[in-house]
């Protein structure tokens, strides 16, 4: 048997299974997250140039479809089946709602005759989408395929971007509906429609930024769901602004630009690229937030952003603006905005920003220098058990502006924010930071690989955070997705561990696990895998693992009394540096 319909048997291509499928491609969807159901829709949509790309779990499906929305700047389309299964993606878009990516789940319904009868795995699915989408609606009417889908890529992509539910009952995709309407926009992109802040609030802004004592940009995820880093970091180096950025911001400048403060935020203590550069967020007396939510974990539970500085925000969300902070008000699409903002700024004249920005850049390169010199011992020797920062320099040897990595919550996202650099605008750090959930690392990284033929993509999860997705090894096997994965095995839930001890003194007993070998899972999923205890292995082993041409895993035995620097942890333990 194949795996699509035949084109030419009866009721096919008018069937509103192929309909769906049709107007998905219409909207640019090439690839389709699922398993198999609903089943018409994947039997019809071969024809329509959609394929399907299978995964193991709902959860990591939703998450894959994520990754490629992140990276193909194009929704992502995830498919799932009434009932548990359609439970199992309210974790993804919970994330992609507080993370803002725009992601269409269709989703299967029991027939229309058999709803309110107790029918098989029936399920309220508008009220289970309704928390964790922007909108969720049910196709009823054969005759409103067409409409609803685009309202449903609209939805997604307008605006601030988010997941949204195609909710379709499983009798309705087997009908006829011979009447397609003649639809031809392309509604898959984002951001859909672009739109520029009030040219008066974006002169009042470029007056106080050209003025200010010591103005400071802190850029968010926006920019690049705008696509603008190139417009961020001609803003930086034209207008001599420095700029520090989220997690979910990382690479949105360099951050080998002389005017980059790298990540900012909850992770600044003993160790961190950052701290010496506190200050200089500290004593800012306007910051330009973009594409910044301005989030617990960004502002270190609102302490690091200064209180009596001058607000300016740019975001695509109204309801964003001035949220956290009190702001001027500029309400549009990021690029466009920073467009308009360089050149009010080059009008205005920017004779005070160049005269301060040796004395910036000095304080920048003297900070990033001393964090270079506290951890290089720990970055270079060879420690057993092996520390994490010993593996991140190891993987900033190896990466290139290029890469693509995507990192599981926990300490792997605050390891790669903090020892990873982003060497050009717009290089792709890919962190579940919307709600920082375990085990988005790997289905992340296969969605970014699908979106990037012919670019690297590396996961690092900690061993916690990766047993909730192990089984996607085999998912990026059969797809043939040369993704290596680094898991830090230190054989602990360590960021539950470590800030338990801090707040209680005292840990549960959750938070120990038994040995597992994750080379060998990675092995019997018909992947490489390589277990790392000394780190004099470590740099052979990455090589070993970048050159093969399927899935790698290095498992890692990491120091489980390594801590990333969390401000919080200051002080709490021996210093190891
Ligand atoms: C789905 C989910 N469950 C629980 C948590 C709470 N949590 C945050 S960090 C953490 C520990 C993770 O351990 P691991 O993945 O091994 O990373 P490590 O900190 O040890 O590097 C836990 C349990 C969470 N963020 N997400
Ligand atoms: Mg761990």
């Amino acid at each position: 048997m194949g795996t699509a319909m035949p084109a030419d048997a009866p009721g096919v291509n008018e069937s509103v299974a192929m309909r769906l499928a049709t107007a998905f491609r219409r909207h640019g969807v090439e690839i389709v997250f699922g398993q198999s159901i609903p089943s018409s829709f994947f039997l019809a949509a071969p024809q329509a140039g959609i394929r399907q790309a299978t995964y193991r779990a709902e959860n990591a499906g939703g998450t894959m479809a994520d990754g490629y929305a992140r990276i193909s700047g194009r929704t992502g389309v995830v498919a799932a089946q009434n009932g548990p299964a359609a439970t199992l993606l309210v974790p993804p878009l919970a994330e992609a709602l507080k993370a803002s990516i725009p992601i269409v789940a269709l989703v299967q319904d029991v027939a229309r005759d058999t709803t309110e009868k107790n029918a098989f795995q029936e399920l309220d699915h508008l009220r289970l989408f309704d928390g964790c989408t922007k909108w969720a609606r049910r196709i009823d009417h054969a005759s409103r395929v067409e409409e609803m889908v685009d309202l449903a890529f609209a939805t997604a992509n307008g605006g601030r971007p988010g997941p949204v539910a195609l909710i379709v009952p499983a009798d309705l995709l087997t009908e006829t509906a011979r009447h397609a309407e003649a639809r031809k926009a392309d509604l898959g992109r984002f951001p859909l429609d672009r739109s520029v802040a009030d040219p008066a609030a974006v002169r009042e802004a470029a007056k106080l930024l050209a003025h200010a004592r010591a103005p400071l940009v802190i850029a968010g995820g926006g920019v690049h769901s705008s696509g603008a880093a190139e417009a961020l970091a001609a803003l930086q180096e034209d207008a001599h602004l420095p700029v520090a950025t989220t997690a979910m911001g990382k690479g949105s400048v360099a951050e080998t630009h002389p005017l980059s403060l790298g990540v900012v935020g909850y992770f600044m203590g003993d160790g961190a690229r950052g701290r010496a550069l506190r200050p200089l967020v500290e004593q800012a007396d306007v910051v330009l937030l973009v594409g910044n939510r301005a989030n617990q974990n960004g502002t270190d539970s609102w302490k690091l952003y200064p209180r009596g500085a001058r607000y300016i925000q740019i975001d695509i969300d109204s309801t964003e603006i001035g949220r956290n902070y009190e702001a001027l008000r500029l309400a549009g699409d990021a690029k466009l905005t920073l467009e308009a903002l360089r050149a009010a700024m080059l009008e205005e004249g920017l004779s005070a920003r160049a005269e301060a920005r040796p004395a910036t850049e000095a304080r920048i390169r003297e900070g990033v220098e001393d964090w270079h010199r506290f951890t290089r011992r720990i970055r270079t020797e060879n420690r057993e058990p092996i520390r994490p920062e010993r593996v991140m320099q190891a993987l900033e040897e190896i990466i290139d502006h290029d890469t693509i990595v995507a990192a599981d919550a926990s300490y792997s996202s605050i390891w790669v924010a903090n020892y990873l650099t982003a060497r050009r605008p717009g290089m792709r750090f890919l962190t579940p930071r919307g709600l920082a959930g375990l085990g988005w690392g790997l289905p992340l990284a296969i969605g970014a690989r699908m979106a990037a033929p012919g670019r690297k993509v590396v996961c690092l999860a900690g061993d916690g955070g990766f047993a909730h997705s192990w089984a996607e090894l085999e998912t990026a096997r059969r797809l043939k997705l040369d993704i290596p994965v680094i898991v830090l095995n230190n054989q602990i839930l360590g960021y539950q561990k470590h800030a338990e001890d801090v707040l209680f003194g005292a840990h549960t007993e959750a938070c120990d696990f038994a040995p597992v070998d994750h080379a060998a899972i990675a092995r019997a999923c018909g992947c490489h895998g390589i277990r790392v205890e000394r780190a004099a292995d470590l740099d052979d082993a990455l090589r070993e693992a970048w050159a093969q041409d399927r899935p790698s895993l290095v498992d890692v035995i990491t120091d489980p009394d390594a801590r990333p620097p969390v401000t919080f942890y200051d002080n709490t333990y021996a210093s190891p540096f």
